[in-house]
This record gives structure tokens, sequence and C-alpha cells, in this order.
């Protein structure tokens, strides 16, 4: 099952959310799947603040929502931990 192009959301931000958000694009290279696209969305989804990721496999653009500002370090600790890497 091949779906190249999807993104897949997860988390939600809840409607009529507005405070304190933040929203960062990260490229993360070595996605080749959704399944890819699944662990990279879970273990960043699993950062403290995280609100929401969502990933465009063919661009490798990973964006990340939060309530506040992520340490960069967690966010590519999160997509090594995926077995992937993040480049920018
Ligand atoms: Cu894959």
């Amino acid at each position: 099952m091949v779906a190249e192009g999807r993104k897949l959301v997860v988390y939600p931000t809840p409607l009529g959310y507005k405070g304190g958000m933040s929203e960062q694009t990260y490229t993360v290279t070595g996605m080749t799947c959704d399944h890819c696209v699944r662990s990279v969305t879970e273990e960043i989804g699993g950062i403290d603040g995280v609100t929401g990721v969502v990933v465009d496999l063919p661009t490798g653009k990973v964006t990340v929502r939060s309530g506040t500002a992520l340490d960069v370090a967690d966010v590519r600790g999160a997509v090594e931990e995926a077995g992937y890497e993040l480049t920018a």
C-alpha cells in the first residue's frame, strides 16, 4: 500500500485553541513510506508540549506544533530515535 504525498496528522489542536502556540518546520531525511512517517510522527508526538505533527513524505518536511517553542535537540533526538536524520 503506497500513499505517497499523503499527509498524516495526529494530535490535532482543539478547535478554538489560540494561546501560546508555536509551529516549526524541520527537514527529515530517510523516510520512504507511511511506516516511516508514522514512526517519526509518534516519536516527535511524544515530546513534551507537542500538540501536532504533520509529515509531508515527498519533501521530508515535518511541521511540529507545540504549546511552547521546542528545543531542536529534543526534536533531533526523537527523529534519531525513530531511525532517521534531521537535516534542517
Ligand atoms: Cu518506511
